[in-house]
């Protein structure tokens, strides 16, 4: 039966106890992934899997089984975890490394080698248990980075389910992630999904840079083309559950009323956050402080109401900011506050769900001022809640909502003056305006709210396999390769036409590694020893280069993508009349951008000029090869001459030489009935495009190509190459 199975560390119903053989109690779970996908799965009729927050050592067998059975009544299923893995993985590797690296706070992290192991092997207990459940009709989701190793798991067990992987916290830039001693093993952990979800665009952004400059894996687009899947990084900025929060119930009314009553007449300043160093309490309160210095007029009649929901107070420095708050609100009220008012009402707990929403109803400003944050749903809570749109959000530019809510006073946190200056912006700021700057924002959650986020992440996952498949049917199969090897057989007159890196070697930037091996040599001399047969490598290195290698070989060469040719038994040829006179204009402005952007470099071929910026930092290098080829373009008009923007390269040469022309003057000479091409990138779709319909074409690598039919790898390659030799498909 098709299924969703959604794998998150927490389940949305928590399990606890009281003292020691009390009973267990079954609460929901509070946090930003439970309140907000709860109301989906069960729309969904999905399963949900994951830890149910007592550790296994404090229950009995007959316990599990109850837990069993009742999470199985709300479609939820427990990953049993020991104090242990707990204190190692969760509190250890999740909230003490992780964490605080994801939010740049890299002096936090505490990094142990126990909480590494224990967070692979408790990854691999979820994909033990996930895998009891799967099969590759069901879609797992997997949430967040407790569990970023565990795409991966599951692909290696279920090469062909579909996973999705979100990650729920910011993915940090480069220079931080680059710190985590584990961060090859966590890339590839979630490059196991075939979906990846951000809240923002930077997130997708920091995220593709890390795998390409620490796996060396590049992206198009935001698509990752893997040997056996495709994966797509994408931005879905999750939603709330607008309808519970804006809902109108006497009941809510009520404990507004009760609220509003307890409080009294005056502005009040809302700030919700769970405790947490990320969140910025300290500096609003500093600045709320520092307000009231700087407006007197405000004393007695604006009031702050500060919830903070107690959070891993076994980590030292929660702890350490839980007395820090505590002192602060102690000095605050103790200096200000008179018999008839208080400047900070704090609660230091968490609330039930109504007195929450009565406060946000009650509130005129919403303070949100976190230090990084994912994306932050109580900004989206407090707008939808909001039913006569009035309300003012003080929102903090390191909250991922603030890429959402542009209408709102955003501000950055580090900077008490600014919250000073929004804080008398909001409380300054006409109902009119309000409303205006709110209509937009609350607009745009009620039509992008919890459900729509999930929905739209499933029907992303489906395009993914939609698109995985359509690249799949163009494999070169059995069949085909059957039909190739008969006409190949057939005929007397051949053509073989090859391009060379990443088509029978794999792409490598070392020179080294990228000469010809024994078994390619023995391909291509078998191949090139048979009369009926004119193989010819086609590439763009140089002709040097080429001739060293392949002099020796009975095959054709064409350099420097098509400039040069050279027969079997000739000498060199440019394959029409070219000059280099050129390069005296372009090469001075080339040694300008190499000067000006270090790493990067200038090869010279006879009739070419190339920029490498592959090892130049990526930023620069993109905004420098942008500029360059803009200044190339007023250039080389005048002169005849072609700008190619190629794989972290730009290439000047002549505008009449490609790989296309070149196979066709290769072939203008042999009365051919049998041609193959195989090529791997962008050159090589002009050699596809100019042959004749009859001709076999083949892309190496799944992405889309003018070529017939596309093959994963250089193995494939040599494999095909081997089977004409022999007459043989190997099965
Ligand atoms: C992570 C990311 C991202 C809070 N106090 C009470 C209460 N809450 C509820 C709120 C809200 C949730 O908890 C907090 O959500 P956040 O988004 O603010 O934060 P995290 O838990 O850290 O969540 C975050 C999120 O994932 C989703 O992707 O936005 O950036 O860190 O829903 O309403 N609920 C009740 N009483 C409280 O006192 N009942």
């Amino acid at each position: 039966m098709k299924r969703l199975i959604i794998v998150s560390n927490r389940l949305p119903i928590t399990v606890a106890r009281g003292k020691k053989d009390s009973p267990l109690e079954f609460r929901s779970s509070i946090g930003g992934l439970s309140t907000g996908l709860s109301s989906f799965y069960r729309s969904y009729n999905a399963l949900w899997i994951g830890w149910p927050g007592i550790a296994v050592d404090r229950l009995k067998e007959k316990d599990k089984d109850n837990i069993v059975e009742r999470l199985s009544r709300d479609g939820c299923y427990p990953v049993f975890l020991t104090q242990r893995e707990v204190d190692n993985y969760y509190h250890g590797f999740c909230n003490n490394v992780l964490w605080p690296l994801f939010h740049y706070f890299p002096s936090y992290v505490v990094n142990k080698n126990v909480f590494w192991e224990t967070y692979k092997s408790v990854n691999q207990k979820f994909a033990d248990t996930v895998a009891e459940f799967t099969d590759k009709n069901n879609t797992v989701w997997v949430h967040d980075y407790q569990l970023m190793l565990l795409p991966d798991m599951l692909r290696k067990r279920l090469e062909d389910a579909r996973i999705g992987f979100f990650l729920h916290i910011p993915f940090p830039s480069y220079e931080i992630f680059r710190m985590l001693p584990y961060r090859k093993e966590i890339l590839k952990g979630i490059l196991g999904a075939n979906l990846i979800g951000f809240h923002t665009y930077d997130y997708v952004r920091y995220f593709l840079e890390s795998v390409r400059r620490i796996l060396g894996i590049d992206s198009n687009l935001g698509y990752i083309y893997d040997k056996k899947h495709i994966i797509k990084a994408d931005i879905f900025p999750i939603g709330i559950n607008f309808e519970k929060f804006s809902v109108e119930s006497t009941e809510i009314e009520n404990e507004t009323e009760n609220v509003r009553n307890r409080i009294g007449d005056i502005k009040v300043i809302l700030s919700v956050d769970r405790l947490d160093y990320t969140k910025g309490i300290i500096q609003k309160l500093q600045a709320f402080d520092r307000f009231l210095d700087r407006n007197p007029k405000y004393i007695g009649k604006v009031a702050m109401v500060i919830i903070v929901v107690p959070s891993r107070t076994n980590i030292g420095h929660y702890r350490a900011l839980k007395n820090e708050i505590d002192e602060l609100i102690g000095n605050i009220n103790g200096k200000r506050s008179t018999f008839k008012w208080s400047p900070i009402h704090y609660l230091y707990r968490s609330l039930p769900f109504e007195r929450l929403l009565a406060l946000y109803r009650i509130s005129d400003i919403a303070l949100i001022t976190p230090l990084r944050d994912g994306m932050n749903l109580v900004a989206k809570e407090f707008l939808a809640s909001k039913r006569d749109g009035r309300g003012v959000l003080i929102l903090s530019e390191m909250a991922g909502a603030a890429q959402e809510l542009g209408e709102a006073v955003i501000v950055n946190p580090n900077d008490t003056n600014e919250i000073v200056d929004a804080l008398e912006i909001a409380l300054n700021m006409q109902e009119k305006e309000q409303v205006k700057r709110n209509r937009t924002m609350i607009g745009r959650l009620r039509r992008y709210d919890i459900i729509k986020w999930a929905v739209d992440f499933m029907g992303a996952l489906d395009e993914v396999e939609k698109l995985q498949e359509r690249l799949f049917m163009r494999l070169l199969n059995l069949n085909i390769k059957r039909k190739i090897i008969e006409s190949y057989r057939k005929s007397n007159n051949r053509v073989l036409i090859l391009d060379y890196d990443g088509t029978l070697v794999n792409f490598s930037s070392s020179p080294e590694e990228a000469r010809p091996d024994r078994e390619l040599l023995e391909i291509l001399e078998k191949l090139s020893s048979d009369k009926r047969n004119s193989v010819v490598i086609i590439s763009g290195r140089s002709k040097d280069t080429l001739s060293e290698w392949f002099d020796n070989l009975n095959i054709g060469i064409i350099a420097e993508h098509g400039a040069w040719i050279k027969c079997v038994g000739r000498d060199w040829q440019t394959i029409e009349p070219l000059t280099s006179e050129w390069k005296s204009v372009i090469k001075p402005i080339l040694e300008l951008y190499e000067d000006r952007t270090p790493g990067s470099f200038i090869e010279e071929k006879e009739f070419s000029l190339v920029w490498h910026y592959r090892r130049a930092d990526s930023k620069l290098a993109a905004l420098r090869a942008m500029e360059l080829k803009n200044t190339l373009l007023e250039y080389v008009t005048n002169l005849g001459l072609e700008v190619m923007d190629g794989n972290k390269i730009l290439e000047v040469k002549d505008a009449g030489v490609d790989k296309g022309r070149a196979a066709l003057k290769w072939l203008a000479n042999i009365d051919t009935n049998f041609v193959l091409a195989i090529g791997d990138d962008y050159t090589d779709e002009n050699v596809f495009e100019a042959l004749p319909e009859s001709a076999y074409t083949i892309k190496v690598g799944l992405g889309f190509s003018k070529a017939k039919y596309n093959v994963i790898s250089v193995e494939d390659v040599r494999s095909l190459l081997k089977e004409l030799i022999s007459g043989r498909v190997t099965e």
